[in-house]
């Protein structure tokens, strides 16, 4: 059994990997949901989106979220009529919203509501949220006032520099069931290449999951987001940077050294292996850019064996 932690498109791509090179049915990912929003009434989980439409090879893949095929005519005349649209919601993506807010409304659990879409979206993968309850990721722009993720990352394009971040609801979350035990019985705990303070931090911050992954920590392997000192999409490098972490592979070591034993860092960053022994974790130096699926599957069973894990080969498609 293998667990990831996942923020958005690069755990989905790494798990897009995973589950072609182990069965889908013996993956766990345990997902952020400090991006999530409510908008019309609707709850939004992105990352989980995220995740289930790559999984199920529904995935927009160029434009990094949502559906592919999609199209926007309500969103086209929620903006004509005077509505709010600057959170694009797909024709096709709102459905999923309608089918979640719908179960939630009728006492469904968010880990019940994203079983329920996994299944009918083919999904054998097991997707977790990281909790249930509510945990919002909020963040202060430098002289500025305090925003929720979206309005940070959608609203103002992460064009405005920030001061500090937090988690509300997180102290008082619980991991959603059987998320402390998928991360205990993993063979392999995986980090994906998500953003580790904006992805990873959400999941981090909810009492309980980061202890798990302590204590188990010589086969937790992350793998950095950052190359070459840079992020391969959203604002990483600049986020590590504004709140004082050094924005390489190094930074990323440091930020996980409580938790994972292994880093995986990219080709390009082969230079800094030595910081990353340094800040007292293994590293293995590969090629991380997933820019197809067989590259993403290469960079899973990198992970898999860097962690001493069996893989096999074939392709079990989700
Ligand atoms: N990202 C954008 O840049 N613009 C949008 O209008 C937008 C809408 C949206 C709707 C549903 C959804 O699941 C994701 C959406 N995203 C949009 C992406 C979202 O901001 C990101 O997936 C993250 O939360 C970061 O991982």
């Amino acid at each position: 059994m293998i667990t990831a932690l996942a923020g958005g498109v690069g755990a989905a791509r790494l798990l897009r990997g995973l589950v072609r090179i182990v069965p889908p049915d013996q993956v766990t990912a345990v997902v952020n949901t400090g991006d999530d929003i409510e908008l019309h009434g609707l709850h939004i989980s992105p990352d989980i989106d995220t995740v289930l439409y790559t999984l199920a090879g529904l995935s927009d893949d160029e434009r990094g979220w949502g559906l592919s095929g999609e199209s926007w005519v309500v969103m086209d005349r929620l903006a004509a009529i005077g509505g709010d649209s600057w959170f694009r919601l797909g024709d096709r993506d709102l459905a999923t919203h309608l089918l979640r807010t719908s179960r939630l409304a009728a006492g469904a659990t968010l880990s019940e509501a994203t079983a329920e879409l996994a299944s009918a979206l083919g999904v054998v993968t097991r997707v977790l949220p990281m909790a249930d309850d509510p945990v919002r990721t909020k963040l202060t722009l430098r002289n500025g006032p305090e925003v929720g993720f979206q309005e940070y990352f959608v609203g103002r394009r992460h064009a405005v520099a920030v001061s500090s971040l937090r988690f509300a609801g997180a102290a008082a979350a619980r991991p959603a069931p059987g998320v402390l035990e998928a991360i205990g019985a993993a063979t392999t705990v995986v980090l994906c290449p998500s953003n580790p303070l904006l992805s990873i931090g959400p999941p981090l911050a909810v009492p309980g999951i980061a202890d798990a992954l302590t204590d188990r920590r010589e086969t937790v392997v992350a793998v950095s987001p950052i190359v070459a000192g840079a992020a391969l999409k959203g604002p990483a490098d600049r986020l590590l940077g504004e709140l004082g972490h050094e924005v390489s592979a190094v930074g990323v070591a440091r930020l996980y050294a409580g938790i994972a034993g292994t880093l995986v860092i990219d080709e390009a960053d082969a230079a800094l292996a030595g910081g990353v022994r340094a800040a007292g974790l293994r590293c293995v130096v590969a090629p991380t850019i997933m820019s197809d699926p067989e590259r993403a599957a290469r960079l899973a069973r990198t992970v898999l064996s860097a962690a001493g894990h069996p893989t096999s080969e074939g392709s079990h498609l989700a």
